[in-house]
């Protein structure tokens, strides 16, 4: 079968990003180049993609004058947009994922419906201001701007923690591991849906 694939251009006046993702790769063969001018947003997407099975190519030029927010925000916007790309008519995958991961002392867990119905609930609860040069308000903030790019249900918590980037890395882990379980192909080619439809 046809790797999953899908390549996004992104250009505003706030940003300018181009993001390559690809869901299937040969065992063993990822490529993953993360470069968005946010040092701790590329150590989580690279973990995003590293634990994911995925390869992505994430570049941005953005507004970082001002702060991070366009920056986060945006890159997330168009990583939801390329994995809604990738995974095209929802057909014959798992759909749910649910993962737990932890590092060190802290622990959490996401839970994933490749699902058509954008929703995001999270409990994450940082004690800093910033992690490196990200916001910890623009961590929840970016993953609900993936979820609803790319049309999917998240629920992500903290079960505990105290390390702030512990925190946030065991988080973008657990979703990792959960994207991976809901985008495994099921060999079969249905719609995983009583609707009988999941793409909109
Ligand atoms: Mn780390």
């Amino acid at each position: 079968m046809a790797a999953r694939t899908a390549t996004v251009s992104r250009e505003t006046s706030e940003t300018s990003i181009s993001c390559t993702l690809t869901l299937d790769n040969a065992p063993g063969v990822q490529k993953i180049e993360v470069s968005t001018g946010l040092g701790f947003l590329d150590h989580m997407f690279t973990a995003l993609a590293k634990h994911g099975g995925m390869s992505l190519e994430l570049k941005c030029k953005g507004d970082l004058w001002i702060d991070d927010h366009h920056t986060a925000e945006d890159c997330a916007i168009a990583l939801g947009d390329a994995f809604k790309q990738a995974l095209g008519e929802r057909r014959g995958i798992k759909r749910y994922g649910s993962a737990y991961a932890p590092l060190d002392e802290a622990l959490s867990r996401a839970v994933i419906d490749i699902s058509s119905r954008p929703y995001f609930v999270c409990n994450l609860p940082f004690t800093r201001e910033k992690i490196g040069d990200l916001s910890t308000e623009m961590i929840s903030h970016l993953l609900q701007s993936f979820a609803f790019a790319a049309g999917v249900t998240l629920h992500i918590d903290s079960i505990r923690g105290e390390n702030n980037h512990h925190i946030a890395e065991s988080a973008f882990k657990a979703l990792a591991l959960a994207i991976r379980q809901a985008i495994e192909r099921t060999g079969g080619n249905d719609v995983p849906s009583t609707k009988g439809v999941l793409a909109l």
